[in-house]
């Protein structure tokens, strides 16, 4: 629940929204004189307005002193005030009822708006607007339905001019939690939209109100003594313009028509000063609004997309969402959810360990499971992955050509995937690409990956499902092939597997790296680690290294450079070079998906770098610490 720092800003909001509800509850019913339609208008509406609700409230309409509640309210714009509330109070109470049903349902988005709008406003009619009519001008619940249909019509739809698209562009933003009704961030969203529906819908009810077709604040009291021993109900109607003149005059102050207050008016009947004109002109006017409202959001918005679709989906900063992404290209960019996280690892876990085969007759068995870990790059800094085993890389996975290997791939990953074993040449239903040569692995299902390797050398495994999400996220891992006979010319005193990889990190979320808008990476690891988080290699003067360079990362060519003296190029994906084919280079480019085994002399003791030359690499979010950042780590060479 709570993942951003807006989630504890809404637990704040909802305590004082609670605490205020209760108050306002409280009050109203054990000392406000006003009718009880109007008691829980005003409790709604701070339920869903929350201290701006409790405002209105102690400003507007409760009573200041015994007996002054029908002076106090009679100001015009506390009439109006009055007037909004009961609108809302219905109309809110429809929509996000009628939200919380079409997200559960899984309805697109537009069609939840219009759902909404018919809903609120037919709670809004049927309930608040009609049953305070009845309390204020009595005569049967039916007339009061028909003649409280244009002012409500009028009120709701303004109402729904600003929710609607506070609503389209919150629920449908960056942070998609917001269309699921088990989030706080869907909450908040109602309770934005429900401030800013009242402060649309205001400037009409406040003409309404003035001009006699609408009814703001009244005064009901229960007269105890006196006149009857059970109690007689007096209902005070604060005085507005035109409700005594007839003529179609505008509105004059409200505090013009009466003096002194107080007066009574029991089944009291309301004139309209308003004209036809007037009110057609001002629904149209509030029909444009509605329209606006409701369909400008869809220029940007995918109004076509559903809860059910994207709902819990946090998208990365700056990335392109227009109105036609679909849903599936959010799901592949979304953000890693944290609470999906089943384990946390600091600097002392390693990546790429060795993973011991369990042996069953003559067959080798590897363990593979894949989860959601949060995994640490660098002091402070973690990435929230996908893992095989709990480790990134994955497990160094080491057999011999020609072995029978058997690898249980057992997925506890949120969504579905597959395994592929880059460059072997195996049976193709052992091949991994999802919906090609199998079905994706559900989770908490088991797919068993059986094969002989004929080749030797340096080789990868990866996600073959959803590649593009999966394996930025982690899914990757080294797989070195023992050759039958061993080649000295290949040897050397010291081996070191690289595997690289980009994240994207953003305010704490972890978003798959991609070479697009907004999901460029801003980390870069080498094993797991960034600089200086990286491995130190140590060697002696005149001894060799070998080190297998995989392009296990998703996005960027990084040539990979070594300072100090050449190295010689002696194998290319997996491929041992002929001794003719074998060169000297410094740098070379090792794109996504190659690898390199190259095998450097250290000629001179001192700290060598080793390092990508796309100078950004070698930073952390564009940081430089200790002389640089994300892929470079250092031979360190002593003297004999
Ligand atoms: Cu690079």
């Amino acid at each position: 629940m709570f993942i951003q720092p807006i989630d504890y800003f809404l637990l704040a909001w909802f305590l004082i929204a609670f605490a205020s509800t209760a108050y306002v509850a409280w009050d109203q019913f054990r000392n406000n004189p006003e009718p009880v339609v109007m008691k829980w208008g005003f409790v709604l509406v701070t339920l869903y307005m929350g201290p701006l609700g409790l405002l209105l409230y102690v400003l507007a309409d409760k009573e200041p002193r015994p007996g002054e509640h029908e002076q106090f309210v009679r100001p015009l714009w506390k009439q109006g005030v009055g007037s909004t509330i009961h609108c809302v109070a219905g109309d809110a109470t429809g929509i996000i009822l009628a939200a919380t049903v079409t997200a559960l349902l899984g309805l697109p988005m537009w069609i939840d708006l219009i759902v909404e709008y018919m809903a609120g406003f037919a709670f809004g009619l049927l309930i608040f607007q009609s049953l305070f009519m009845k309390s204020m001008m009595g005569g049967t619940y039916w007339q009061n339905v028909r003649k409280s249909f244009m002012p409500e019509f009028i009120s709701m739809n303004f109402m729904m001019a600003g929710m609607a698209p506070v609503m389209s562009f919150l629920m449908m933003g960056r942070d998609m939690r917001a269309m699921d009704p088990t989030e706080l961030l869907f909450w908040g969203v109602m309770s934005l939209g429900v401030i800013v529906g009242f402060v649309v819908a205001y400037p009409a009810n406040v003409w309404l109100v003035a001009g006699g077709l609408k009814h703001g604040l009244m005064t009901e009291r229960r007269i105890e003594a006196g006149r009857s021993k059970s109690g007689t109900r007096q209902t005070h109607a604060a005085p507005h313009a035109g409700h005594e003149t007839p003529a179609p005059e505008p509105h004059a102050p409200p505090q013009g028509s009466h003096s002194g207050g107080g007066e009574q008016h029991a089944g009291h009947d309301m004139r309209s000063g308003l004209t036809r004109p007037q009110l057609a002109a001002v629904a149209g006017v509030s029909i444009l609004a509605l329209t606006i409202g409701m369909v400008a959001p869809a220029n940007w918005v995918n109004l076509r997309l559903s809860a059910r679709a994207v709902g819990g989906a946090m998208m990365p900063p700056g990335m392109i969402m227009d109105r036609n992404t679909p849903a599936e290209a959010m799901l592949d960019m979304a953000g890693v959810d944290p609470r999906d996280v089943v384990a946390r690892y600091g600097l002392d876990t390693r990546g790429d360990r060795d993973l011991e085969p369990r042996i069953e007759g003559d067959v080798r068995v590897f363990e593979l499971d894949t989860s959601v870990i949060r995994w640490t790059i660098l002091p402070g800094v973690t990435v929230d992955a996908y893992a095989f085993n709990g480790q990134i890389p994955g497990p160094r996975l080491r057999f011999r050509q020609g072995d029978r290997v058997r690898i249980n791939v057992t997925n506890r990953l949120p969504e579905t995937t597959t395994v592929h074993w880059h460059g072997l040449v195996l049976p193709n239903v052992m091949d991994g690409p999802a919906h090609v040569t199998q079905e994706p692995i559900e989770n908490g299902r088991l797919y068993r990956y059986e094969f002989t390797p004929v080749q030797s050398g340096t080789y990868f495994y990866h996600s073959h499902d959803h590649v593009d999400r999966q394996q930025a996220l982690g899914l990757y891992g080294a797989m070195l092939i023992e050759p039958r006979e061993v080649d000295p010319s290949l040897q050397a005193d010291h081996e070191y597997t690289l595997l690289l990889q980009e994240w994207l990190l953003r305010e704490g979320l972890t978003y798959p790296a991609m070479p697009m808008e907004g999901a460029m990476p801003n980390y870069f690891t080498i094993n797991g680690r960034a600089y200086p988080s990286t491995d130190t290699i140590p060697m002696r003067v005149g001894e060799t290294l070998k080190v297998r360079f995989i392009g296990s990362n998703n996005g960027f060519i990084h040539p990979m450079h070594i300072h100090g003296g050449p190295f010689r190029v002696v194998a290319k994906d997996g491929e041992t070079l002929q001794p003719s084919a074998r060169y000297s280079a410094d740098t070379i480019n090792v794109a996504p998906g190659e690898r390199y085994d190259v095998i450097w002399r250290a000629l001179r003791p001192g700290k060598w770098l080793m390092h990508c030359h796309i100078a950004h690499h070698t930073t952390n979010n564009n940081v430089e610490t200790r002389g640089g950042g994300g892929l470079m780590m250092i031979i360190d060479v002593s003297a004999q």
